[in-house]
């Protein structure tokens, strides 16, 4: 379910993108999981574009998941969430939510990801694996090394995120992830819709079989 290219959209890095625009041109792309991530918006203004994405990914057959705001997740039936370190704790989502939505949890070391996973988490959301400037209060640069024992150490489905790009995605595929995460690398593009693509190609291609 979680698998390959995973999108999350961002109104601030390109002016005049909208969520809707983004989450339009990587369903576009190929990509099967988006995210709309926005930390200053309204609860409002987000619940409305979100209503929009739930519905082109509804139509697309891709999984929608809202960041942070667990009650417009459940307000407009997202698959899922993904939440931070200081987000409320995974079983009171579950009570929220519900036994199907799908709780990723946002890591920066392995001790928080075995918690998440023992708590229940359905995914892990790994990173910064490499330097980003896209979040600024993110922990260390783990690197290709410790994601890879992440992975390894991990049964759920580890989401690598921070800094993946046409680049490196082929390592982040190489090294046990079940997904990778980017913002930028989208949201930056000239075109977004084939650069959703090649990041999909190039995450295919290197994924052991
Ligand atoms: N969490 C860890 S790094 C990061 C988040 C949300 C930002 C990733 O953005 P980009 O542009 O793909 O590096
Ligand atoms: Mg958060």
């Amino acid at each position: 379910m979680i698998k390959g290219l995973y999108v999350i959209t961002d109104e601030v890095l390109r002016p005049g993108r909208t969520h809707k625009m983004i989450a339009q041109a990587a369903l576009e792309g190929g990509a099967r999981l988006i995210q709309m991530r926005d930390k200053s918006i309204s609860d409002r203004a987000f619940f409305e574009s979100a209503m929009e994405i739930r519905r082109l990914c509804k139509d697309a057959g891709a999984l929608f998941f809202v960041n942070d705001r667990i009650h417009i997740a459940a307000a407009v039936g997202a698959d899922g969430v993904n939440i931070g370190q200081s987000d409320l704790p995974i079983g009171a989502v579950r009570k929220i939510l519900g036994d199907k939505a799908i709780i990723g949890v946002s890591c920066d070391c392995v001790e928080q990801a075995m918690e998440a996973q023992n708590d229940g988490a359905d995914y892990i959301g790994y990173g910064p694996v490499f330097a980003t400037s896209t979040k600024l209060d993110t922990g260390p640069v783990s690197g290709l090394d410790i994601l890879k024992c992440v992975c390894r150490d991990i049964k759920v489905p580890v989401v690598a995120i921070g800094g993946i790009d046409r680049t490196n995605i082929d390592q982040i595929a190489a090294s046990g992830t079940a997904s990778a995460a980017v913002i930028s690398a989208v949201v930056c593009a000239d075109d977004m819709k084939s650069a959703t693509s090649e990041l999909i190609r190039r995450y295919e291609a290197k994924r052991p079989k």
